[in-house]
């Protein structure tokens, strides 16, 4: 067997090597079973095929997180599992001397984080990391940190603390459902998937005198909401949760006041058969409540809303008559659009269907008919705008730090405050149809992933430090060309479309497409073609392909909101909407100006870049924890773990070549009490000279039996066996030529070798019982 093993032979080696590893899994800790292998980096030796193994294992026994490394693999239970959330068991880990030694749970990390804050001696901010593909489940693990922080963290001695805590806690756990509403929406992959990323920063204050620490402040900074989503959905998806919730769940009085009849159809909200728990309208309402946003803004806020579906409902028809403006199909969308945002009825249509431009050099102004995709454009845009600005999406504007900086001053003096941040942005993904949204998304998570890999790396190095390895540097798949691809200098995917922008231009997608695809050719990441009927071009993502569409991508890249829109919104009546748009004091950019004389367009991408860098400078000076969420199954069902599935994720997300980094290329790792105990007796096929009888013997200097005496000479005979390494290479029958010697590290606990060496020593070993059964028979045959 292990000559087949040793891959010199056949082509069954992949199954060989299978069954080594089963009859090597009992040596290897395998004495453990699958599902109670805490860690994916004692999972011997560790190959997509086996952390597939353990973590298949694991689910089946109903556990759902297993570490892996410095990382806490958490797979989607889809399914309630109450009583791993409770609050007695939060303060149970939060109680524990060494949680770590607790099962592996969300709430290790949640409690490590925050014992780390509160380390007097080098107190740093902190920050999770949760990321995963859509509908992983990092919104949910997000959530529950919260609420783990809001139980433990909100504990203060002092009433007035207790005050100040309690309003925090309050406060954070309501901007949850408020901000899922107005953020989320049901996808192909997610039926609660975020549409915008968020950081939210917990603020914990160190106490010195007495040695506790409280939650004082918290913010939340969101990153690109999807907004396009309000006036724009596929048919096979949903509209954000608030406009089903205001759909469903408004009183009769309500309906009446927002004009939303019950059964009343409405183009922006497709699928409104369709309830999900999420359409819970009245738990957004109390969560507002508690966010300090009151029934009357509420009111402003449903009211408006209503308005945008109405706005939706509005309809152009084209005039015939280039020089008459579009014909609008329906005069009560119209009517009741205008009634609800109270703006003017004559002055909306009016900006919807006419564009002011200024041009020649006395900048004068001109009005142009819009063309019927213009009006609809004009339309979109103006929902846009509203949506983007409402209270529930901008929470952190109007409440920066949720807890009163008033009250901050009295604890100031004893005060070291520092963060806690946690991080869950959209997952990777990629759908029949990909546009500008997905590739910021994808862009987002492949910067993550490059954060990952390379802090990974760097903690495995001091890891290394601690067992006294000499590092050597282990090759690691990087992300970096993909990265190249999405936004490197000078040209990139991000540049060429900037670039578009810039030149305003007419260019169509299909010339977009050629650009990209002839300026970036040579990018190992730029996926090949495939004829495809629409114009796209194809990433090679660290998570999959994904196919982009390149119509309408520049567009949307600019995002122009004409001044006539803004300048409309002024008009409005409504206290809500004359707060979000204030009347500009100098009566500024009332036209748009002619195409020469732009300003440098701040595009999507760029806005999006710039943040996506700020953030990573945040946690750049964080130390990181990472908890990788994997989905089980598409479907979202219970109990069922697809093999393909998981495997693409794992192999996606790189989480095995972490655990190989994790071993520094060494997969396998024993203690040396194991090492030598299986190969002392390789000492026998090559024993090593004698001892000088005038060095020092291994346990010299300690008593016998002392814990040093026998570390002494577990080393020394571990030195023996390793001196028989190359004798053993020397005497394989088919080493490959120029094979390099297998490498083997002696930590200061633990042996650290790779799978060659691995086999190297068990051939030895075999031959050494050869002998040995050869030997014990002829003695036998002699005994007769
Ligand atoms: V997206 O990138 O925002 O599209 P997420 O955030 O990764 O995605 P989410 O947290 O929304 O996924 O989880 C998807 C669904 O899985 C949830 O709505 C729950 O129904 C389900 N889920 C996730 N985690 C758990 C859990 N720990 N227990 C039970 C869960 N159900
Ligand atoms: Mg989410």
């Amino acid at each position: 067997m292990l000559q087949q093993v040793n891959g010199h032979s056949s082509g069954s080696d992949a199954q060989g090597r299978e069954s080594l590893r089963e009859d090597l899994q009992e040596f290897l800790g395998g004495e453990v079973p699958l599902h109670q292998l805490d860690d994916l980096t004692k999972v011997n030796p560790v190959t997509l095929e086996t952390v597939l193994r353990c973590l298949q294992a694991r689910y089946t026994a109903d556990t759902f997180y297993t570490n892996a490394g410095c990382t806490l693999v958490a797979l989607n239970p889809f399914k309630p599992v109450p009583q791993l959330y409770s609050p007695e068991l939060m303060r149970e880990y939060h109680a524990a001397p060494q949680p770590q030694k607790l099962k592996p749970h969300i709430f290790t990390v949640g409690e490590q984080t925050y014992r780390n804050v509160r380390s007097l001696i080098e107190p740093v901010n902190q920050s999770i990391v949760v990321s995963g593909e859509s509908g992983a489940g990092k919104t949910w693990t997000s959530r529950c940190l919260m609420k783990f922080y809001a139980v433990v963290a909100a504990s203060p001695t002092s009433w007035e603390s207790h005050k100040i805590a309690e309003r925090i806690e309050q406060r954070i756990l309501n901007s949850n459902p408020v901000m899922e509403a107005f953020g989320n929406a049901c996808t192909l992959r997610n039926n609660n998937s975020s549409r915008f990323g968020k950081f939210i920063q917990l603020q914990l204050n160190s106490l010195l005198v007495p040695r506790d620490h409280q939650m004082t402040g918290a913010a939340i900074q969101t990153y690109l909401l999807e907004k396009t989503r309000v006036a724009c959905q596929d048919s096979t998806e949903r509209n954000f949760h608030i406009f089903y919730q205001i759909c469903k769940g408004a009183s009769a009085d309500e309906r009446l006041q927002w004009h939303l009849p019950e059964g009343a159809a409405f183009s922006w909200l497709p699928n409104p058969e369709r309830t999900l728990e999420e359409d819970c309208f009245e738990v957004t309402r109390e969560a507002m409540l508690h966010l300090g946003i009151d029934a009357p803004t509420q009111n402003n806020i449903f009211q408006a809303l209503a308005g945008l579906l109405h706005l939706g409902n509005i309809r152009f028809a084209d005039s015939g008559d280039e020089a008459q403006p579009c014909r609008p199909m329906d005069d009560g969308a119209v009517r009741t659009s205008a009634l609800l945002l109270r703006l003017p009825e004559d002055p909306l249509l009016e900006t919807l269907r006419i564009r002011t431009i200024r041009a020649g050099r006395q900048q004068q102004v001109f009005r142009k008919p819009c063309s019927q995709a213009e009006c609809d454009t004009r339309r979109d845009c103006l929902a846009k705008l509203v949506y983007a600005r409402l209270p529930g999406m901008r929470l952190h504007p109007a409440l920066p730090w949720f807890s009163s900086p008033r009250l901050l001053p009295a604890l100031a003096p004893q005060v070291l405050p520092f963060l806690a941040g946690l991080l869950d942005v959209y997952g990777f993904e990629s759908f029949p149809h990909n546009s500008l949204e997905q590739l910021c998304i994808n862009y987002a998570n492949e910067k993550l992933q490059q954060h990952f890999v390379a802090h990974y790396l760097r903690a495995q190095q001091e890891e290394y430090a601690v067992e006294g390895l000499e590092w050597s540097f282990v090759n690691y798949q990087d992300n970096q060309t993909c990265l190249d691809l999405i936004e490197g200098s000078p040209i990139s995917i991000c540049s060429l479309i900037n670039e578009e922008c810039r030149l305003n231009r007419p260019s169509s997608a299909a010339q977009l497409q050629t650009r990209i695809e002839s300026a970036l050719a040579g990018s190992p990441c730029l996926g090949h073609n495939k004829l495809s009927p629409e114009p796209s071009f194809v990433v090679l993502h660290y998570a999959g392909s994904v196919r982009y569409h390149t119509a309408g991508l520049v567009e949307k890249n600019k995002d122009p909101i004409p001044p006539e829109l803004t300048r409309l919104l002024q008009q409005s009546q409504d206290t809500l909407l004359k707060v979000l748009f204030p009347a500009d004091p100098e009566e500024k950019s009332q036209e748009e100006p002619s195409g020469q004389s732009r300003a440098p367009v701040l595009t999507v991408v760029s806005k999006f870049k710039a943040s996506l860098e700020q953030l990573l400078q945040v946690l750049q000076a964080t130390t990181p924890h990472y908890i990788r969420c994997i989905k089980p199954n598409s479907q979202g069902r219970a109990q069922a773990l697809h093999r393909e599935e998981v495997l693409n994720q794992l192999e996606a997300c790189g989480l095995v070549e972490t655990i190989h980094i994790s071993a520094a290329g060494f997969p396998i790792r024993v203690s040396h009490r194991t090492f030598v105990e299986r190969y002392a007796s390789l000492r026998r096929l090559h024993p090593r000279a004698p001892p000088d009888p005038h060095s020092p013997s291994p346990d010299e200097g300690h008593s016998e039996g002392s814990p040093h005496a026998e570390q002494a000479t577990l080393r020394a005979l571990l030195q023996d066996i390793l001196h028989t390494l190359p004798a053993l290479e020397a005497a394989t029958p088919a080493a490959p030529a120029g094979a390099t010697p297998a490498p083997v590290h002696c930590g200061r606990t633990k042996v650290f070798m790779t799978d060659a060496t691995l086999e190297l020593l068990e051939r030895g070993r075999a031959q050494v019982l050869e002998q040995c059964a050869r030997c014990i028979q002829a003695g036998w045959r002699r005994h007769r």
